[in-house]
């Protein structure tokens, strides 16, 4: 078994291949579009198709440097959708904001839908499952040559919480991770377009996602450009929670998110995945303006810092 030190060695002898994504110079902001009945916390508002394109092309108005179009909802304990009804949610909503110019990603677990969101103008795969969900979608990733995140992932939805335990969980995810990139190389992704996320919140616990977050340095040495999606996930209303706030729903949690997704970009990321994009947007240029002023040779803690190029 290869090691993960081998992967991301033959990643970093491979040039910088993200083509179709924008390059602000900072931390990307993918903004969040659910065209679903039942996600967690904008789930039901763009199931109509008009109100969907309108969403996307108000979060790109906002900002958004890609708008990530899902038809499945992940929550922990969905149930998965049919791909008859993915594909009928997902791709003319790819295809109006892609006819549009805005910059597209398609959420999803399955390959024919990947490649159906592709052909309708989607620039990015993004897969929860890393390819674990579907075996076709390595290869169909590779054939349509456009960039792809590959996320940390155990189980499905319905099932997720049981795998949530780790003694390791930087090492763990970060072997795991290693492991996807190697296999997705393997089957002939480029290793060049093949974004990492740690996937905050499935089969995690809260005390998971933290160290994860603390711990992203040591995830970019697998070399790829990583993906955070903390959005008003359980973690961050965990925490505020603590402060004595009590229980705040998803909806109010867009200024921890704003907060988080600046730590994230200070700590390296390439991207933030978030619902409220001019909040995150904001942050993620205050996490540029503090990094143009890093000593990062004075200073070993901030070294790992900084966005990839
Ligand atoms: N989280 C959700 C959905 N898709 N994709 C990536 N790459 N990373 C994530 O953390 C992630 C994701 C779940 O959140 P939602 O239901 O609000 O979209």
């Amino acid at each position: 078994m290869p090691t993960v030190q081998d992967a991301a060695v033959r990643r970093s002898r491979t040039p910088a291949g993200l083509e179709g994504l924008p390059r602000p110079g900072r931390c990307l902001v993918m903004g969040v579009l659910n065209v679903t009945p039942d996600s967690f916390s904008d789930g039901g508002l763009y199931e109509d198709r008009r109100a969907a394109i309108d969403r996307g092309l108000e979060l790109a108005a906002q900002g958004a440097d890609i708008v990530d179009v899902g038809g499945e909802s992940t929550r922990p304990g969905a149930r998965p959708v049919g791909l008859g009804e993915e594909l009928a949610r997902t791709v003319p909503v790819v295809r109006e904001l892609a006819r549009a110019g805005v910059c597209v990603s398609v959420d999803t677990m399955h390959a024919s839908v990947a490649r159906a969101a592709v052909e309708a103008g989607a620039s990015l795969v993004n897969d929860v499952s890393g390819g674990l969900a579907d075996p076709a979608m390595a290869s169909t990733v590779a054939a349509a040559g456009v960039p792809y995140v590959a996320m940390h992932w155990r189980a499905p939805s319905r099932e997720m919480d049981r795998h949530a335990d780790y003694r390791d969980v930087v090492a763990e995810v970060g072997a795991e991770l290693g492991r996807r990139l190697w296999e997705l190389t393997e089957r002939g992704v480029d290793p060049a377009r093949i974004v990492l996320d740690p996937g905050l919140g499935f089969a995690k616990r809260p005390e998971h996602d933290w160290t994860l977050l603390a711990g992203l340095g040591s995830l970019r040495e697998l070399g790829c450009p990583l993906l955070v999606g903390a959005s008003r996930k359980r973690f961050i209303g965990a925490a505020l929670a603590a402060g004595g706030a009590g229980e705040v729903p998803p909806g109010g949690r867009d200024m921890a998110t704003a907060a988080v997704s600046a730590l994230a970009a200070v700590a390296g990321a390439f991207c933030v995945r978030v619902h409220d994009v001019p909040s995150t947007l904001d942050a993620v240029r205050m996490a540029s303006a503090y990094l143009d002023h890093c000593d990062r040779d004075a200073d070993p803690v901030r070294a790992g810092c900084g966005p990839h190029p």
